[in-house]
């Protein structure tokens, strides 16, 4: 049914990974949507075996399921309350648990026995992805290595929230936390790959100025000055609810999915079989979380100008890694990223993604990795003189200044609903479903591993 290899069966290609995509809540299901859309024939690439999107919201599943033309049985509504869980994480935690059996019988049907890894989609600032993928993962890990003792991979693509969106913030840190504290235990994911839907949209500005404000001004029908007023429309309106605000939303994930998109099938794709095409070393999806570091932020580079001819080599591929790295980011590391492991996958015509260029990459990416960080690379040769030059990086463990804003918004919301008084913590368990304390561990936790945001003694009581 999907994956379908044209026409290769050779045991290099069967022995290789194959990978399961479940998309959850409204802003997973939509990315692996709009995949589907605009891959070829509405297929997955031949990795990826088969699909499933879920949520606890009724409507939000019928609209992804009509607008991206997707059959019935590769989505699944699950959880007692049919209208989502309103940002509610504990619930979407707790929904998945209760809906293990209907969620385990579907991926059985749609033949997931045998996959060697899971890549969830989801946002994290809502309530059914952000809770339900920690779940999730959980209940995978558990059937598959405590129960058949056969280890298997789980991804996590994770969308950060827009500015000015506090109550998902602390959403976020929660999430991000619970997939690093499960991992200790072998229940969490082995790579959480980060997206940040405010750093998408501004590369989006960035890049594309003038369509971006004839689209803005077509779907909302406002008048938009220029690129600078997009901007400050984001921090001041999300939280609240206004028809306005619920379209200009609407409008940006519009926007940044594209981006979303194409750094999954730039992962995927040294795992994919073309003819005229060569991978070396030979690199799999599973490869990715064996050498990294378990947090990872993506950067894409397309149709990079690499001339072999024109000048000094180093230096091109010097200003390459820089733009690649200070530019292309799908979450901001800023200029001092300092990763603790970098992936990159170099492709392009056969005179450009070569080996021998190695060298003068780990050179460039000096600057931009913590002293020993491990490279690892990978090399997509095609044989066609025309192939564009891509670069995709993937950096382990990175700063991300972003994070402070994060952390600060996430601080700010729990200081205001904290106080003497249980009538005001009361404002814990009945938005979020938890405590107080565990927040409060959850951005305490955030604190310690990405420590050199904050000044000492910054610790949450
Ligand atoms: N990039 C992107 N972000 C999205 C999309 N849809 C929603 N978001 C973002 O996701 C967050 C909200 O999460 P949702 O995915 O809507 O929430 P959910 O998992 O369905 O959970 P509940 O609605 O609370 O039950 C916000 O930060 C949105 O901006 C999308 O299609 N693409
Ligand atoms: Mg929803």
């Amino acid at each position: 049914m999907f994956g379908t290899n044209p026409g290769v069966d050779s045991d290099d290609t069967t022995k290789a990974a194959e990978v399961f995509a479940i998309g959850i809540g409204e802003c997973g299901s939509n990315i692996v949507g709009s995949y589907l859309q605009t891959s070829r024939d509405n297929k997955l690439p031949s990795r990826v075996r088969g699909y499933l999107l879920i949520n606890t919201d009724r409507a939000d599943l019928t609209k992804v399921r009509q607008k991206y033309k997707i059959p019935k049985e590769n989505t699944l509504l699950y959880g007692a309350s049919e209208i989502g869980v309103g940002g509610r994480f504990m619930d979407g935690y707790n929904a998945i648990m209760e809906s293990k059996d209907i969620i385990f019988d579907q991926l059985s049907n749609l033949g997931f026995e045998g996959v060697s890894g899971f890549c969830i989609f989801t946002s994290l600032g809502g309530g059914t992805g952000c809770g339900g993928a920690p779940a999730l993962i959980e209940l995978l890990k558990q059937r598959f290595q405590e129960e058949e003792g056969r280890r298997i991979f789980v991804y996590v693509v994770g969308i950060l929230p827009f500015e000015g969106q506090s109550s998902e913030a602390l959403n976020s840190i929660w999430a991000v936390s619970k997939l690093l504290r499960a991992q200790l235990q072998e229940r969490g994911a082995d790579l959480t790959i980060l997206l940040s839907n405010r750093t998408m949209l501004k590369r989006i500005l960035q890049w594309r100025k003038g369509d971006t404000v004839d689209y803005l001004r077509r779907e909302l029908d406002v008048d938009i000055a220029d690129i600078d007023s997009i901007e400050s429309m984001v921090p001041s309106t999300l939280d609240e609810a206004s028809d306005l605000e619920a379209r200009t939303e609407q409008a940006f994930v519009e926007l940044v999915n594209p981006l979303a998109l194409d750094v999954v099938e730039a992962m995927l794709s040294p795992g994919v079989w073309e003819s005229h095409k060569d991978v070396f070393p030979t690199t799999d999806l599973a490869d990715y979380s064996r050498k990294l570091d378990p947090v990872v932020v993506p950067a894409l580079y397309t149709d990079i100008g690499l001339i072999p001819d024109a000048g000094s080599m180093p230096k091109q591929l010097r200003t390459m890694i820089d733009y690649a790295v200070k530019e292309c980011s799908y979450a901001d590391v800023g200029e001092e990223p300092n990763a603790e492991s970098v992936y990159y996958v170099l492709s392009g015509p056969t005179h450009i993604a070569k080996a021998e260029f190695g060298m003068h990459v780990k050179e460039a990416l000096d600057k931009f990795i913590a002293p020993g960080a491990a490279i690892t690379p990978c090399y997509v040769q095609y044989h066609v003189p025309d192939a564009k030059t891509n670069l995709l990086l993937l950096l382990g463990l990175p700063k991300i200044p972003e994070l402070v804003t994060i952390i600060n918004e996430a601080t700010q919301l729990v200081n205001l609903h904290s106080g003497a008084s249980p009538l005001k913590q009361g404002w814990f368990m009945r938005s979020k479903g938890t405590s107080r304390k565990e927040l409060v561990d959850a951005i305490n936790d955030f604190r310690e591993l990405f420590s050199y945001y904050m000044t000492p003694g910054e610790t949450m009581q």
